[in-house]
């Protein structure tokens, strides 16, 4: 079966350090993923991203999957709706087919929304998802009936806890069976509470905040991730105690070589 270091680190208690996709192609998947032996895990991003559910989702997954067989990154799908909408279902149904190893819901604010988003996730009788696709469990490189008996247990189901509701209840959103991870959005998190967007880190009232979210995920036994834009950032949240966090994107980590590249030369 293809490999889950998100899965294997989130089981070994270890930091698991990521990537943000926002880029469509397979080349370009594959190239993030062979970048480094320290990445855990790539969000395929169709919400911000340019990258389509279908069939971008699928073709990327297939990439990363591949890039380095045996030990590569987890590929996890950002779905475009958010979960104020009731119309995520789809969405993660063609992320889950494309053969994505986890979901990450934007903007959940309610237990109700996060238990709709897990069952969405599962195969019955834990779930509602329907079974079918031709070509998911050969990304993964199973049958489909490994898959079937597999899937319940491996895919890992994220929500964003990325707005002042979702902060009020974010108790209840953590203690809903089957959430393995909230997920911090300290970009939305902060407007929607009216403080200016990270540049490049939050408001140092947005920490608190911040702090009530990681200490509510510990407290229900569950993993808390964050959105940071540099190693810098990263390395100070991995000190802080979280277990899952984004270190750059590829458009992010391009223009900046590309820049830096340009500086060191015309110093000459
Ligand atoms: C945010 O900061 O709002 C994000 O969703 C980052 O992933
Ligand atoms: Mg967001």
């Amino acid at each position: 079966m293809a490999s889950h270091s998100l899965l294997q680190a989130f089981k070994a208690s270890k930091t698991a350090f990521g990537a943000w996709l926002t880029l469509p192609g397979t080349f370009h998947a594959r190239t993030v993923a062979q970048a480094s032996p320290l990445l855990s895990w790539i969000v395929v991003d169709c919400e911000h991203g340019l990258i389509p559910l279908v069939p971008g989702v699928a073709e990327c997954t297939a990439a990363i999957l591949g890039a380095r067989p045996g030990g590569g990154p987890s590929t996890i799908v950002r779905i475009p709706a958010t979960g104020v909408t009731a119309s995520s279902s789809w969405q993660i149904k063609h992320a889950l087919d494309g053969g994505a190893q986890g979901v990450l819901v934007p903007l959940v604010s309610t237990a109700a929304k996060a238990r709709e988003v897990v069952s969405d996730c599962r195969f019955p009788p834990g779930g509602r998802r329907g079974f079918g696709s031709p070509f998911t469990h050969g990304t993964w490189g199973v049958s489909a009936a490994e898959y079937l008996k597999t899937a319940n247990d491996n895919i890992l189901v994220m929500v964003q806890i990325e707005n002042k509701e979702a902060v009020e209840n974010v108790q209840e959103i953590a203690n809903v069976d089957g959430v393995d991870a909230l997920f911090i959005g300290p970009y939305d998190l902060s407007i929607s509470m009216g403080y200016p967007p990270p540049s490049p880190d939050p408001h140092p009232e947005m920490e608190q905040v911040m702090q009530k979210i990681l200490n509510a995920a510990h407290a229900a036994g569950k993993k808390c991730a964050i959105f940071c834009t540099s190693g810098k950032q990263a390395a100070a949240r991995a000190k802080q105690g979280f277990d899952m966090i984004n270190v750059t994107s590829d458009t992010g980590a391009m223009s900046e070589a590309i820049a830096s590249h340009l500086n060191a030369a015309s110093e000459q």
